[in-house]
């Protein structure tokens, strides 16, 4: 049997896509708690992991990445199982290896082992500190043989350079995403020096991930580009951004919308729009696409479905679709058949169901994690144009 070819070949001839959000599909269906958001579940419930997996795999993701998001020891801390015992940073990112491993050796798929963000950092304990918590995952991710890193969900690029730093300490390909959007960084660290910087250390692949729409993603990774051309540095590009509409949000991201997170659905991206977001961060020179947070395997799947033509491949779960809902043509209502095309979705501009429901929202804005003011009352702001339709359906 050939070997597998690695990221960095694949990258090289043809865009690679990546999976979904693990911790916000599993909260839902109810094997992960918001707020810690640590992984638990690779342990307690790998079934519930190993079918997500699957899902993704069969969406057309070439990437199953080990879910030890948050799986930092100092994140760990305190945190229980189902009987109260103690699940530390060991077991769950072992388990997690294996559970990605297996299923990617089903489809021919890359797994990777993921690095985030740590309570050290914020916590002031220094470089030595912070790197001693990011090399306790890295071991694991090491002695299971992942196929590559990935430094994920960094809000301040000093802690992203340690990140990459520990993983280069092995010969791993690292890829590296900050959580940030068109503004920056939480120290005022511009996109395109984050960028820069993530280079510097030594990652191959950079962009960011989560906090943002895929559109507003984009932005953020032209100024990346823009920031890296200049420089003379061409690392690959890499986007896995919400499955949530944020034109409104702030520095922070969804963080800081009165939805986040139990009330999000409103803003959940359709099909179509993945399949926009797809072409566009192609065209922009984005080879690594995937998503994060409110991402599905049916998102997913558009993304495979937009790129299939780039990846001169479907992926097997559009034997249940088709290409732009084509599998409608088997309606018994001639108008759902009259559905079955490209144009009609295209054009189509979802209704909330909810006449009083806003088109915007207002950050909190608190800016840095950092303070406790106490909690200030946000109210929400209605458009002129939704104001407009409110009334209108208030007419009918
Ligand atoms: O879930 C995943 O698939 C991870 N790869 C990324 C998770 S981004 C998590 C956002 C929630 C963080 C928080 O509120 O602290
Ligand atoms: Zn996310």
């Amino acid at each position: 049997m050939a070997a597998k070819k690695g990221l960095l070949e694949r990258l090289a001839v043809s865009p690679v896509i990546g999976d979904g959000g693990f911790v916000f599909a599993l909260e839902k269906r109810g094997y992960v708690k918001a707020g810690p958001w640590t992984p638990e579940a690779a342990v307690e419930d790998p079934e519930a992991v190993r079918q997500l997996h699957r899902e993704f795999l069969r969406a057309g993701s070439d990437v199953m990445q080990a879910f030890t998001f948050y799986a930092s020891e100092d994140k760990l801390v305190n945190r229980g199982n189902h009987a109260g015992q103690k699940i530390g940073v060991e077991a769950i990112n072992r388990a997690a290896a294996k559970l990605s491993k297996e299923v990617a050796a089903e489809g021919g798929a890359l797994c990777l082992g993921g690095l985030s963000q740590c309570p050290s950092y914020l916590t002031g304990l220094g470089e030595q500190k912070v790197k001693e918590e990011f090399r306790k995952q890295v071991k694991v991710f090491v002695e299971e043989d992942l196929d590559f890193l990935l430094c994920e969900y960094f809000e301040h690029v000093e802690e992203m350079e340690w990140a990459i730093q520990v993983c280069k300490e092995t010969n791993k390909a690292v890829a590296a995403n900050m959580c940030i959007g068109p503004d920056g960084d939480m120290h005022g660290v511009s996109a395109a020096e984050c960028a820069i910087r993530m280079a510097r250390a030594g990652a191959d692949v950079v962009g960011v991930n989560c906090h943002f729409d895929p559109f507003v993603s984009l932005e953020t990774i032209k100024k990346m580009k823009a920031g890296l051309d200049a420089a003379g540095l061409s690392p690959y590009l890499m986007v896995q951004p919400l499955a949530y509409h944020t034109p409104d949000a702030g520095r922070q991201g969804f963080i800081d919308l009165p939805e986040f997170p139990f009330a999000l659905e409103g803003r959940i991206c359709t099909r179509w729009d993945m399949h926009r977001y797809a072409r566009e961060a192609y065209e922009i020179g984005v080879r690594y696409i995937g998503g994060c947070c409110g991402f599905e395997p049916y998102h997913i799947r558009a993304v495979a479905e937009e790129l299939s033509a780039e990846r001169g491949c479907l992926p097997a779960g559009s034997e249940k679709h088709d290409m732009w809902g084509a599998g409608l043509k088997m309606h018994t209502k001639p108008w759902v058949r009259a559905r079955a095309n490209r144009e009609y979705w295209e054009k189509c501009q979802p209704a909330s169901g909810r006449p009083f429901c806003p088109s915007m929202s207002k950050p909190d804005n608190w800016e840095i994690t950092a303070g406790h003011e106490d909690l200030k009352q946000h109210d929400t702001e209605t458009t002129a144009d939704e104001m407009k339709r409110v009334l209108e359906f208030k007419k009918q």
